[in-house]
């Protein structure tokens, strides 16, 4: 990921945005069944719910724009009381940079805080997510949800319908 340089034009076929989401999820590569490449456009002044990476792996690398991270602890089992999200940590990563992410570090959310489409290129091992959703994460009480299924809008470069 950090040897892939950002002003390589081969990305932008895949980097379909739509302004009517907070951002939109592009597949590139299925690595065999092992991994999912996927790149990502981030609406400006839009982002994504609070969620978790299905035990994978998972690296994010700018390839346009800059995007924020703000990291909050994993919440804990049903039985505390709702209560707001602890934020550990906020990091705004620049074109080019490459960001690492796992359950182990928490959940985090990523905001486009620009005022142009950002794109960012994320490889996830194993591709758990492709396969069982993720959860996401109310941000004043932790209650967690489970997404079923994180669609994609377009494959291997052609739009798909929803
Ligand atoms: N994990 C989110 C993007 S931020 S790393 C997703 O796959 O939609
Ligand atoms: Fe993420």
């Amino acid at each position: 990921m950090q040897e892939y340089d950002a002003s390589d034009s081969g990305w932008q076929k895949y980097a379909m945005g739509d302004e009517s989401r907070g951002y939109t999820r592009n597949l590139v590569d299925e690595g065999n069944g092992k991994s999912n490449l996927l790149v990502l456009v981030w609406t400006p002044g839009k982002g994504s719910p609070i969620h978790d990476h299905g035990n994978a792996h998972c690296l994010m690398k700018i390839l346009r724009g800059d995007l924020t991270e703000t990291r909050y602890d994993f919440p804990g089992g049903g039985d505390e009381q709702p209560a707001a999200m602890k934020v550990v940590s906020e990091k705004t990563y620049t074109e080019d940079s490459v960001a690492y992410m796992a359950d182990e570090l928490g959940v985090h959310r990523i905001w486009n805080k620009g005022s142009d489409f950002a794109v960012s290129l994320h490889l996830y091992t194993p591709p758990n997510v492709a396969r069982g959703g993720c959860n996401v994460f109310d941000p004043n009480t932790g209650k967690k949800s489970h997404v079923k299924k994180c669609g994609y809008y377009s494959a291997f470069g052609k739009l798909l319908k929803d």
